[in-house]
């Protein structure tokens, strides 16, 4: 199988491809990456020798019609990702997350190549803390920042493309992703570094907010058993039941650093900022068969915690530069 990923050099696609080398030797992987900011190619080196990368943007149309011609499956994981950076200038993200979708759509559809969208939880908005109800396939989208806006828009695109041009797309709807390789401008590995650094975590408001947390491994499991088996036209949230709020996981990093739990700052809240996500991954579960292996939070990340300890030199530069921008904020 000829497998073209695109954003391959970021958190979840480099951990994607690490995977998938592991697990499907056969597969010829070509990873499309623009390596912005955001990428690290020290996340490949580990499989360097046995990937194709091409530097090139998503929304470059010549260059996505080209190598979508020699692929099988496309992956689409590249993205502006970052919240707090789509407040600062939304550009970057209508270009890469809207365009660059609709690029690689009309690739697809004049190739006939099975594509696999994937996307965020993000789309649905917000939930109350005590709602009883999680994000389903039928949730209603009400996306609230720029990031999140961008992501629904290309959603939509991909649903127009299959259903009008017969598209062999599927897409996939995750919350929030923790693991080895994530960028420290996100909150897990952002506070993991700092106190490595013996900075007091920042938390954002109050720290009341709760992300519904899931392994990166987990969400790139179950993206193959959608492209493997999911039905084509269909949605599919991808979720491991991991609800926490922003506090409880400050604390479990400070307690794996042997400090106290209240060892952190509140700074300025973000603006507009989603108060709780949540996710009923059941469809995928029922139909696909699908289950996460990372059910225990602590420990997976206590294992987070171990890998930003040993690869400093991954993130050091991206931490200087990250911290200027934030401190740019009073964050
Ligand atoms: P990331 O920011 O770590 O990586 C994004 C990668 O895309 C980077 O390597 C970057 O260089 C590349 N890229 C950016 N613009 C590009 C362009 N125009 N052309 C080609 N490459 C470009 O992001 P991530 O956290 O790995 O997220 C990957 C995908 O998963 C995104 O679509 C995101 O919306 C989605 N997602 C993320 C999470 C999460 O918790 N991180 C949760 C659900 C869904
Ligand atoms: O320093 C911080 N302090 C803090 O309290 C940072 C960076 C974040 N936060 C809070 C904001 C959120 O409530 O932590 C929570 C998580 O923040 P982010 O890591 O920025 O993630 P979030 O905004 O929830 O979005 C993430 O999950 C969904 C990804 O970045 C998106 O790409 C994905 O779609």
């Amino acid at each position: 199988m000829r497998l073209l990923v695109t954003g391959g050099a970021g958190f979840i696609g480099s951990n994607f491809v690490q995977q998938t080398v592991r697990e499907r030797p056969d597969a010829e992987i070509t990873v499309l990456d623009a390596m912005t900011y955001a990428s690290n190619l020290g996340s490949l080196t580990e499989v360097a020798d046995k990937i194709k990368v091409v530097e090139g943007d998503v929304a470059d149309a010549a260059l996505v019609d080209s190598l979508v011609a020699e692929s099988d499956v496309v992956i689409h994981f590249a993205a502006e990702s970052h919240n707090d950076n789509s407040l600062n200038d939304p550009w970057p993200f209508v270009q890469t997350n809207i365009i660059g979708t609709y690029s690689l759509l009309q690739a697809v559809r004049k190739h006939e190549v099975r594509y696999h969208h994937i996307s965020t939880d993000e789309v649905y908005g917000d939930l109350e803390l005590d709602d009883p109800n999680r994000f389903d396939e039928e949730t209603s989208y009400n996306p609230s920042s720029p990031y999140s806006a961008s992501k629904a828009a290309s959603d939509m695109l991909v649903r127009a493309w299959a259903r009008s041009f017969n598209v062999q797309a599927t897409i996939s709807n995750c919350s929030n992703n923790y693991g080895p390789r994530q960028h420290v401008e996100k909150f897990i590995p952002r506070q993991i570094t700092n106190v490595i650094d013996g900075v007091r975590p920042k938390l954002y408001g109050n720290g009341v907010n709760v992300r519904d947390w899931i392994h990166v491994d987990d969400h790139n499991s179950a993206v193959w058993a959608i492209v493997d088996k999911g039905r084509i036209g269909q949605t599919y949230l991808i979720g491991a039941d991991g609800e926490q709020n922003n506090l409880e996981v400050v604390g479990m990093i400070l307690e794996q650093f042997g400090k106290a739990k209240d060892d952190f700052d509140l700074v300025t809240d973000r603006p507009g900022h989603d108060l709780r996500y949540a996710i009923d991954s059941s469809l995928l579960r029922s139909e696909l068969g699908w289950m996460p292996k990372f059910t225990n939070f602590r420990d997976g990340l206590a294992d987070t915690v171990d890998w930003y300890r040993a690869n400093e030199p991954w993130w050091r530069a991206q931490k200087l530069a990250t911290e200027k921008v934030y401190a740019a904020q009073a964050r």
